[in-house]
C-alpha cells in the first residue's frame, strides 16, 4: 500500500522533511509530478540537503527512488543534483530511477519559459523559469519528447529540431539558442542516462506485488494544481491527488493514507491573489523568522495568516486522511494570531473557495483571533509540553477541517517533529 504526502497550500509547507522522516520505514519513494521547479529542504544532523527533481527518499540509504511518468526532467539538472548530494556523502548508486515515459525538459523549454514570462509583462506568472510550463505544453500538444526517445537518436534529434523550428517561428530573434550545443550534450546522456531509466509501470507494479512500502512525495501543492489551483497562477501539472494516480499509475485502492502538509501560516512565491497576505510587521516576522526564501530561485516568499478556506477546499479535493502542521515555532512570540475562516465578497459571506480569480481578488478574509504564546517551542519533544494557546490553535484547525493533525513541526530538523496523541 502507498502513503501519499501532498502540499495543501501554495507549496513549501515542509513536505520534504515529513517525507524524509517517513522514509525511514519505506522501501520506495516516488515523485509523481513536476520537475526541478520544486525545492525540498531536509535537515539531518545539522546538514541541509536541497532536492529539486530528485525524490527526498535519497537521504535514507535503504530507500529506492523513482522519478515517475508524470514528471518532467531536465537531464543536466538531474546529473548536477546527483553530483551535489554525492558530494555531501549520500550514495545514490542503484537507488534512483526515471520513468521511460517521463518527458524531457530541454534548455529550449527553459528559454521559452523566460520568454513567455517577459511576453506576459505585468501579468507574468512568476514561474521558476525551469521550463515546466513549456514542457507540459509540448507534452499536451503531442510534440514533447519522452525519456525513452533519447535512445532512438535519429528520432530524438529530429524532434528537438522540430521543436526549435516551432519556437523560432514564434519568438524570432528573441530566442537565443544553440541547438547543436544542446544536441551535443544529449549525445553524452544518450549513453550515461541509460542505467537510470526504467519502465515505471512495471517498477511500481512489482513493488506493489512484493508488498513494498511505497511513499509518494508530492511536489508543489494543491493551490498550484493546473486544474484546482488559482489558475493561471499555477504550475503546469496536477500537483493534487489526481496527479499521483496518473503520474505513477497507482490504483486509488492502493492508497492507504493521504497526508496533507499545512504550514501554520500561509506563503506563496510567484504572482496571483493571496487573500490573507500581510504587508506589515506580521508578514515581515513570518518571512524573516520563517526564512521564507525559494529553495530553487532564492525569491522572497509572500507571507500571511493561515487560511482555512484554502485548507477546507484543498481537503475537499485531496481527501486528506491526516495532516502535518509545520513551522508552528515560527508563530512563537506573536501576541495574537489570526486565521481566516470565511471570505466576504461585496459585504456578503461566501463559504467556498471561488474559481473566478476576479472574485478571489475581491475576497476579504473573515478572521478568528487567537491568543499567541511567548515560550519557544523548538526544544520541545512532547506534544503535551506545548503551550495551551498552541494546543488551542491546533485543536481549532482540526475541528474546522474535520481531519486529525498527527504531526506538528517545531523546527527544521528531523528531531523537531511532535507526534500528537
Ligand atoms: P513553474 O516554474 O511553472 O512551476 O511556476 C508556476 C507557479 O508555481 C509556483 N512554484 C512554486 N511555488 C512554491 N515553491 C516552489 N518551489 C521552489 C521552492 C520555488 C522557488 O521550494 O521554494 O525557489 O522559487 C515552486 N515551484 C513552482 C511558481 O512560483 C509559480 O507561481
Ligand atoms: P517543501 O517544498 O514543502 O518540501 O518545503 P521547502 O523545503 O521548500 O520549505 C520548507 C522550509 O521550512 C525548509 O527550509 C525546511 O527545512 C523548513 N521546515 C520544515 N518544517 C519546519 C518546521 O516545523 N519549523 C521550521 N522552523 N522549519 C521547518
Ligand atoms: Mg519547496
Amino acid at each position: 500500500m502507498a502513503t501519499v504526502v501532498l502540499g495543501s497550500q501554495w507549496g513549501d509547507e515542509g513536505k520534504g522533511k515529513l517525507v524524509d522522516i517517513l522514509c525511514d520505514q519505506v522501501d520506495v519513494c516516488a515523485r509523481s509530478a513536476g520537475g526541478n521547479n520544486a525545492g525540498h529542504t531536509i535537515v539531518v544532523n545539522g546538514v541541509s540537503y536541497d532536492f529539486h527533481i530528485l525524490p527526498s527518499g535519497l537521504v535514507n540509504p535503504k530507500c529506492l527512488n523513482l522519478i515517475g511518468t508524470g514528471c518532467v526532467v531536465h537531464i543536466p539538472s538531474f546529473f548536477a543534483e546527483l553530483g551535489a548530494i554525492q558530494k555531501k556523502g549520500l550514495d545514490s548508486t542503484g537507488r534512483i530511477f526515471i520513468s521511460d515515459r517521463a518527458h524531457i525538459v530541454l534548455d529550449l523549454h527553459q528559454l521559452v519559459d523566460g520568454l513567455e514570462e517577459v511576453e506576459l509583462g505585468s501579468a507574468h506568472i512568476g514561474t521558476t523559469r525551469k521550463g515546466i510550463g513549456p514542457t507540459y505544453s509540448t507534452k499536451a500538444s503531442r510534440s514533447g519528447i519522452r525519456v525513452c526517445e533519447l535512445f532512438e537518436w535519429d528520432q530524438f534529434e529530429k524532434k528537438v529540431r522540430q521543436l526549435e523550428f516551432g519556437f523560432r517561428k514564434r519568438f524570432g530573434d528573441l530566442l537565443v539558442y544553440d541547438v547543436e550545443e544542446e544536441l551535443k550534450r544529449f549525445k553524452v546522456y544518450h549513453e550515461t542516462l541509460r542505467e537510470y531509466v526504467v519502465d515505471a509501470v512495471l517498477f511500481m507494479a512489482s513493488a506493489f506485488a512484493a508488498n513494498k512500502r511505497i511513499l509518494v512525495e508530492g511536489a508543489n501543492a494543491l493551490m498550484l494544481d493546473i486544474d484546482y489551483g488559482t489558475y493561471p497562477f499555477v504550475t503546469s501539472s496536477n500537483a493534487g491527488i489526481g496527479g499521483v494516480i496518473t503520474g505513477l499509475a497507482i490504483s486509488p485502492f492502493k492508497i492507504k493514507e493521504i497526508i496533507g502538509v499545512v504550514k501554520a501560516y500561509t506563503t506563496r512565491v510567484g504572482s496571483g491573489p493571496f487573500p490573507t497576505e500581510q504587508f506589515n510587521e506580521v508578514g515581515e516576522h513570518l518571512q524573516t523568522v520563517g526564512r521564507e526564501f525559494g529553495v530553487t530561485t532564492g525569491r522572497k516568499r509572500r507571507c500571511g495568516w493561515l487560511d482555512l478556506m484554502i485548507l477546507k477546499y484543498s481537503t475537499a479535493v485531496n481527501a486528506y486522511t491526516s495532516l502535518n502542521l509545520t513551522k508552528l515555532d515560527i508563530l512563537d512570540g506573536l501576541k495574537e494570531l489570526q486565521v481566516a475562516v470565511a471570505y466576504e465578497v461585496d459585504g456578503k459571506e461566501i463559504d467556498s473557495f471561488p474559481a473566478d480569480l476576479n472574485i478571489l481578488a475581491k475576497c476579504k478574509p473573515v478572521y478568528k483571533t487567537f491568543k499567541g504564546w511567548s515560550e519557544p517551542t523548538t526544544k520541545l519533544t512532547n506534544y503535551s509540553e506545548l503551550p495551551q494557546e498552541a494546543k488551542d490553535y491546533i485543536a481549532f484547525i482540526e475541528e474546522f477541517i474535520g481531519v486529525k493533525i498527527n504531526y506538528i513541526g517545531v523546527g527544521p530538523g528531523r528531531e523537531h517533529m511532535l507526534t500528537k496523541p
